[in-house]
């Protein structure tokens, strides 16, 4: 079924379209296109899978090996990460967000051409542990791709500690080749050194062995610079006090079973959120917002 309203002053060929289909494994997935662009997410885990801008290649990573059931989180893409970053004590890596199917709240073909559709997290068992909440995911898609998680703390009487990251996966010609920039002097958390605090001292940061590391108070934009696709990707953000980047490289691709063994030369994860001792606490009624923008221009 598709969908495109007629409001104002926006030529009808200008607006975007919303398209429900059954994506990879008989999920409801959401298949948008802008006179821009093209972009498609899932249902499941309010998962963005793919954003395309008309004269470029694809601009996320998802692996050829990616699940795509229910239970299961979807491997690349952007995942929501909510309301735990990491491990926690007995319970499922990186929350429940990305696991579970969001409730579809409205989509709207916006005059300018754009389109944005919000989602609600329903509620679950998982969520019991937890003061009432809400959490909203609002995606926009025009020449770039917005996106905004709004959690806001329902309790009258709890304050609400969580962690949120929106882990994206960006398709890169050759991770060897890339550059990233905008984390020099910044602390991090080094996890493949049993998370060593250490401070960055690269004005662009390359990649040559697996790297998993947590910045802190990094709220400045990062630039992902990609010879290989002739790319800059830039990601700017507010409402974010952590940046994540992450490639498993050989060994850790090796041991992934819904990961390519040669994927890693493909992928670099640059993330954004507030984890570790960058975790929000929301007093009651109190909400917050993490919002990203990615976009890129071709280099000349
Ligand atoms: O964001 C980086 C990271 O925390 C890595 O440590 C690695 O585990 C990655 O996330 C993927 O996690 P996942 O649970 O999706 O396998």
């Amino acid at each position: 079924m598709t969908t495109s309203a007629s409001a104002g002053k926006a030529k009808p060929e200008a607006l975007g379209r919303v398209t429900f289909l059954d994506g990879q494994g008989e999920l409801p997935m959401l298949e948008i296109s802008t006179a821009w662009s093209t972009a498609a997410m899932y249902l499941h885990g309010a998962h963005v899978t793919q954003f395309k801008k008309k004269d470029e290649p694809p601009l996320l990573f998802v692996s050829q090996c990616s699940r795509f059931a229910e239970g299961q989180s979807i491997r690349g893409g952007i995942p929501v990460v909510f309301p735990w970053f990491g491990s926690r004590e007995g319970l499922g890596q990186h929350g429940f967000a990305r696991v579970k199917a969001w409730d579809l709240k409205e989509f709207t073909p916006a005059p300018d051409g754009s389109v944005s559709v919000r989602l609600r997290l329903p509620d679950c068992p998982e969520a019991a542990g937890f003061p009432a909440f809400t959490a909203d995911y609002i995606v926009t898609v025009n020449q770039s791709l917005t996106l905004q998680l709004v959690v806001t703390n329902q309790s009258r009487d709890a304050e609400f500690t969580f962690e949120n990251c929106l882990h994206t996966y960006f398709d890169v010609g050759d991770v060897t080749a890339i550059s990233i920039s905008g984390l020099k002097g910044l602390s991090y958390l080094d996890k493949v050194a049993g998370f060593m605090e250490k401070t960055e001292t690269n004005e662009a940061l390359r990649i040559a062995s697996e790297v998993d590391r947590v910045y802190l108070n990094a709220t400045g934009r990062v630039e992902v610079l990609d010879p290989r696709l002739s790319r800059k990707i830039l990601v700017e953000k507010q409402g974010s006090a952590s940046t994540v980047v992450w490639n498993p490289w050989i060994t850790k691709a090796r041991q992934m079973p819904d990961f390519g063994d040669e994927e890693y030369e493909r992928m670099i994860c640059v993330e954004s959120g507030n984890v570790a001792s960058n975790s929000i606490s929301l007093p009651p009624g109190g909400s917050s917002t993490l919002a990203v923008k990615l976009s890129s221009e071709t280099l000349k």
